[in-house]
């Protein structure tokens, strides 16, 4: 339930320039929903300073807003903080230096694993998507909704629906999409620019990374390697994960399929995890410091490649049984 307080604290006169952010490692549901959430509140006439730690990735680009976002660490002024699509605070990575402890921090996000961190917390596990609750703010606020909004806010659900695919869609995803479809956005332009804006390198590398594909004998856990050779060359891979780890999903009788990227040389491994159905990937997640959903989550952990993947296979396998 969206709390009332929630809405008086974004209406409040005294706060006139608002701190938004979202998790490190951006994606589409992290960026719609905070640069849907930062025209809501140009709306309402605020000021609003957007951060994130890490670029956005190149096919994100066309999303209207981002220009705007910031990534220096300076000491800044404002009244109030939201924080969208993060579980946790660490979540915002190095944008935490610039939070401050005097001014409300509100926590607007969608994830099962949610630490309530905030002043404020509004958490819905049941929403697909951050972007689908930043709309009902537009909706309980009586704030038009623009087609440049609508755009990141679309984008945001596609993103974490996987295109209204998994189970997280709903009759509601459904419906806003339709409502956004008014503002006359061009699926199909956000579409291409999105999954089919691809390099060549890029797809030949993904064969080569489909090419590492695993699976335990029992068919239930699958799992893709992508090595740090890989992502040195080519940095853009590391954001390819849905149309990857997909390839380990679609295997027939797979119950989990997992990602393991080699993303430093000094041995950390980046772990995506994807449930079909029955496995509970927020709580395998959870053993190894990550979190996320029932049926998408992430990790990352410290250690050689391969013990790295030999142990959360090896936990994975325990809970397909
Ligand atoms: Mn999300």
């Amino acid at each position: 339930m969206l709390p009332k307080k929630l809405l008086a604290e974004l209406r409040k006169k005294s706060h006139k320039t608002f701190l938004v952010s979202a998790h490190i490692h951006l994606e589409g549901d992290a960026l719609g929903s905070e640069l849907a959430m930062a025209g809501l509140l140009k709306a309402l006439g605020k000021k609003v300073l957007v951060f994130n730690e890490d670029e956005a990735p190149n096919e994100y680009l066309f999303m209207p807003g981002i220009e705007s976002i910031r990534h220096d660490l300076s000491r800044i002024d404002y009244d109030a903080a939201i924080l969208v699509d993060c579980s946790d605070i660490s979540r915002i990575g190095k944008i935490q230096k610039v939070l401050r402890k005097d001014k409300v921090l509100i926590n607007i996000d969608h994830h099962i694993s949610n630490t309530a961190f905030g002043d404020i917390n509004w958490v819905e596990p049941d929403a697909s998507c951050a972007c689908e609750m930043v709309y009902s703010l537009f909706k309980a606020l009586g704030v038009g909704i623009k087609k440049d909004d609508a755009i990141c806010l679309y984008t945001g659900i596609l993103a974490d629906t996987g295109s209204f695919k998994y189970k997280t869609t709903t009759g509601q995803s459904h419906l806003i999409a339709a409502d956004l479809l008014r503002q006359g956005i061009d699926v199909y332009d956000i579409n291409r620019r999105i999954y089919e804006s691809m390099s060549i390198a890029t797809v030949k590398d993904l064969g080569k990374i489909i090419g590492s594909l695993e699976v335990t004998k029992d068919g239930k856990v699958a799992w893709l390697s992508m090595r740090n050779n890989l992502i040195r060359k080519n940095p853009t891979l590391a954001d390819e994960t849905d149309a990857i780890i997909h390839f380990a999903r679609a295997i027939a009788g797979v119950e989990v399929a997992l990602l393991f990227k080699e993303t430093q040389a000094n041995r950390e491994v980046r772990i995506n995890l994807r449930s079909t159905g029955t496995a509970d990937v927020n709580k395998l997640a959870h053993v190894f410091g990550g979190g996320g959903h029932r049926m998408a989550s992430g990790a990352t952990v410290r250690g050689i490649f391969r013990d790295v993947v030999k142990k959360v296979v090896l936990e994975a396998a325990k809970r397909v049984l």
